[in-house]
């Protein structure tokens, strides 16, 4: 039938519209998407040819990416799996309300949880895989403030005790606790990954996929359909290091990787974007980065609405509501959605004029939505060549009633009064009596209860328990004496610099018949600056993709070669994203049961300093391997100036629990470090991992002195003795590192002014102070036993005269050893900003060359009486030296 003609502009638009919708209908109607696609391509193509700019838009309307014509039915029972997550839901909240009953103010989160339920539960019920299936099942990062749930389930899988719950965030109890959040340190045989620091789980998370292909790439392991699975909060999201590396996820097409960003729209204080749409503010982030995204919004009772959404009405409205809006429409009544939501329109009045105000205010949100949930996780489950985000609006403090639901104070929620866990325990259907609720105890049903069964079942089919972390690699023989011993002898009257050194013994391992397949060298864009270039050509750069591309210097030597079976892990300028690697390698044997071994090198001021959180979190992991601070020392890298010049990573280092740090000099002391690491982490397993400075200068490596092996390992060897064993004034000189040569330099100064002076190496003062506190805590704890002796201490018994130590970087670091020195330790440090300038003007500057190393022995010796104070003045003039030049650490 013909329209009839229309009247004028509007109704001659609303029936093109109608015209144009009616035509698309019935390409729709063919069934074949492309068609549509291609459809609307040329339209907009012709559009724009005819002088028709389209506005850019990065999203799509604010509903459901999936229509339910798409949708299938989720398989099991949705009633048990309902009662099921009740009771995680009741005993998640049972367990934060009793700790803080017990102590208060012990935290713990409850609103959380509460919103993530059904995120959490789908994904347990029908998608994550334990380990026990084919591969290695999926690699999940749980969200740090949801692990009272996680507990929770695990509750109910029988995997803990009533009484580790009880102990929740009372870790020291005898019993064991529970900790507060993921940290695989302290419960190593269930927390795989740490996710607390925001930020940090999404972007090891990203890492992880990628390292998963490369171990893959590189037949180190079976290809599997592992998947990575993070969930963050939606206000998570603002840390820099949650999105910073979304686009590698996409560019490396990780369709191994689901992220589902729980959009309660709130974070701690408030609103995520009060003024604004997080949803939609991610979803054109995401897309324009690359990744699919499926947007769940709206639950199942929303459906009939929208169907009945012709001209986009409710959708437009849908869109307009800000997330501040939104958070009030939670904490309302059905009549305030209806006046102030579907009232903007008298035709959204008219759409819901058959629900009742409490039907209105029971429409559910899509990440409540068991069946919306189910289908979003299928859908990025095979998604192919795209990683998956899945963006799930719920309410947060789900359930929590007046206690907390969608409030801003929610976050911090320990406390529930009667009635609250009353209305909580009657809207979730726990059978626990009103005489019993005061005591807010925990629940689980019988075992042959059916919720007991099918959760039981539901494991089995997908592989056992998640979370589980397990060690299941074999320990490595590594003899590999071969590899090192070139390094004991020196280098035979050439020049040297640690790194090249390095280098050199990096490209002996890569050649290794036994472990040479398993190190993984990762470097952030620097490998130029540490002249490790070679090694793009000789064992190659990661690529998935391989190398599309002739490279410009293919007709050289040592050309950039990217290959699918690459090594090198060359991350581009990001050392987040090289620690993210480094933790992914250096977890595997507990992840994949591969003992890769990974050596991630980077300009050492960019480690500790700027990533140090990220570290802390590979503690947490009990991650393996090595760290090397490159261009280190704060006067030993030359030119560079404030930002670059490192004085501290060896102060951070040192609070690293599980991380042994050194400061070696020479090449020999570099061999029996890595060698000897190799053996504690992948022979004998060890949990700990190594952070070794090395430097640019070069000079000649001296032949390893015999015995120094056991004092290079613990921390210091008498290098060099006086040859004068005669004179009266005595000295020991203490030097790391690059400045060891200037401590050697100064014990031929002091000769000259009657001073016999020995010199030792200190390769580690954070391994001398643990060690001289493990001795004092234990002496102290066992007072009628024979006292133990400190290393240091032993070391400096019989040696005579005044301490000095000198160091490139802060004086702390030398002083932490003072408590256990025979006389008090002279320290020279660091302390200050550095400066563009030469080495030799460095340590004049900070007054740690090899004059100042003399003059303040020779300080030392005036106040002990040795010699006189004329001789340290003619000393400082000899040296040239300004007694009123600026103090470096404050200038
Ligand atoms: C790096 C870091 N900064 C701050 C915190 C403290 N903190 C814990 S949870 C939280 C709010 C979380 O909001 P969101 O990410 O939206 O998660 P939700 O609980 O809403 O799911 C904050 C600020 C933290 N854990 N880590
Ligand atoms: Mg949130």
């Amino acid at each position: 039938m013909r329209n009839p003609a229309p009247k004028d502009n509007a109704e001659l638009e609303a029936l093109e519209q109608r015209e144009w919708r009616e035509a698309l209908d019935y390409v729709i109607q063919q069934n074949d998407r492309g068609r549509v696609q291609r459809l609307l391509a040329t339209l907009r193509h012709h559009a724009r040819i005819s002088g028709v700019a389209l506005p850019f838009s990065a999203v799509t309307a604010y509903v459901n990416s999936i229509q339910p014509n798409q949708e299938t039915p989720i398989p099991g029972s949705q009633e048990i799996e309902r009662r099921i997550k009740s009771l995680i839901r009741w005993n998640a909240m049972a367990m934060v309300v009793r700790a803080n009953r017990v102590s208060d103010g012990i935290g713990g989160h409850i609103s959380t949880y509460a919103s993530a339920a059904t995120l959490y539960e789908v994904a347990f019920n029908h998608f994550f895989r334990g380990k026990g299936r084919e591969g290695d099942g999926d690699i999940v990062y749980f969200q740090g403030h949801a692990s009272p749930g996680i507990y929770a389930r695990a509750f109910l899988e029988g995997r803990l005790s009533q009484e580790r719950l009880e102990n929740f965030r009372h870790e020291t109890r005898p019993a064991g606790g529970l900790s507060s959040y993921p940290h695989p340190w302290l419960m190593p045989d269930f927390w795989e990954f740490p996710t607390v620091s925001m930020g940090l789980g999404p972007i090891m998370s990203i890492y992880q996929a990628r390292f998963n292909r490369y171990l893959e790439d590189r037949n180190l392991k079976k290809p599997s359909t592992t998947k990575v699975w993070a969930f963050l909060g939606d206000g998570e999201t603002d840390e820099p290091e949650s999105l910073g590396a979304i686009s590698l996820a996409a560019r490396e097409k990780l369709d191994n990787l689901i992220w589902v960003i729980n959009c309660n729209l709130q974070r701690l204080d408030g609103p995520v974007r009060g003024n604004g749409q997080i949803v939609q503010e991610l979803e054109a982030i995401f897309r324009g980065a690359g990744w699919n995204v499926i947007k769940v919004l709206w639950g199942s009772d929303w459906d009939p609405l929208l169907a009945k959404d012709h001209d986009g009405l409710l959708a437009k409205r849908m869109g307009e509501v800000v997330d501040g809006q939104y958070q009030k429409y939670t904490v309302q009544s059905g009549a305030y959605l209806r006046e102030h939501f579907f009232g903007a329109d008298p035709r959204l009045l008219d759409m819901v004029k058959h629900l009742s105000d409490d039907q209105l205010k029971r429409l559910r949100l899509g990440g409540h939505d068991p069946m919306k949930v189910y289908n979003a996780y299928k859908y990025a489950v095979e998604t192919k060549g795209q990683p998956t985000v899945i963006l799930a609006r719920t309410i947060k403090g789900y359930g929590m009633g007046e206690a907390g639901e969608g409030k801003n104070v929610t976050h911090q929620q320990k406390k529930m009064n009667e009635a609250d866990l009353r209305s909580f325990r009657t809207r979730f259907g726990i059978p626990i009596s009103d005489e019993q609720i005061a005591e807010t105890p925990f629940y689980k049903p019988a075992e042959d209860s059916p919720e007991l069964q099918y959760i039981r079942e539901r494991r089995k089919a997908l592989g056992g328990s998640v979370p589980q972390r397990s060690v299941r690699v074999e320990p490595l023989k590594v003899p590999l004496e071969a590899v090192f011993e070139e390094f004991y002898k020196g280098t035979e009257g050439r020049k040297a610099s640690t790194t090249m050194v390095f280098v050199r013994m990096l490209s002996k391992l890569l050649r290794d018949k036994e472990i040479g397949d398993l190190i993984v060298p990762i470097v952030p864009d620097e490998a130029r600056t540490f002249g490790m270039e070679a090694l793009f050509r000789a064992v190659g750069i990661y690529s998935h993709i391989g190398q599309r591309y002739e490279p410009v210097d293919m007709d050289t030597l040592l050309y950039y070669k990217e290959a699918k079976d690459g090594q090198i892990l060359e991350e581009g300028i990001t050392e987040a994203g090289s620690v993210a690697s480094f933790i992914a390698a250096g977890t595997a044997y507990a992840t994949h049961g591969v003992n890769t071994i990974p050596f991630f090198i980077y300009y050492s001021m960019f480690g500790f300093q700027r990533v140090g959180d990220l570290i802390w979190a590979g503690s947490d992991s009990r991650v393996r391997g090595f760290l090397l601070g490159g261009t280190s020392g704060r006067t030993t890298l030359a030119g560079e100036g404030l930002q670059h010049q490192d004085g501290n990573s060896l102060v951070y280092s040192l609070c690293y629990p599980n991380c042994l740090s050194y400061d070696p000099a020479y090449a020999y002391e570099l061999a029996v470090i890595i060698q000897d690491g190799i053996k504690r982490m992948y022979q004998d397993q060890e949990s700990v991992f190594y952070y070794l400075t090395v430097m640019n200068e070069q000079y000649v490596m001296p032949e390893m002195p015999p015995n120094a092996r056991e004092g290079i390992l613990k921390g210091m060897y008498k290098f060099k003795a006086s040859p004068d064993t005669r004179s009266k004034p005595r000295a020991q000189l203490f030097g790391s590192g690059a400045i060891l040569n200037e401590v050697v330099a100064a014990q031929e100064l002091l000769q000259k002014y009657g001073v016999a002076a020995d010199v030792w190496s200190v390769t580690s003062y954070t391994e001398l102070y643990r060690d001289g506190h493990t001795c004092e805590r234990w002496n102290m704890l066992h007072p009628a036993e024979p006292p133990k002796v400190p290393y240091v201490t032993q070391c400096l018994k019989d040696a005579p005269g005044v301490l000095v130590a000198a160091s490139d970087y802060c004086k702390v670091l030398p002083d932490a050893i003072d408590r256990w020195t025979p006389r008090k330790l002279r320290t020279l440090g660091t302390d200050g900003f550095g400066r563009s300038e030469d080495r030799a003007a460095l340590r004049e500057f900070f007054e740690v060359d090899a004059r100042f190393i003399a003059v303040a022995t020779l300080s030392e010796l005036l106040k002990e009486g040795q010699v006189d104070a004329k001789l340290v003045a003619q000393a400082i003039k000899d040296f040239g030296i300004n007694p009123d030049k600026p103090n470096p650490a404050v200038s």
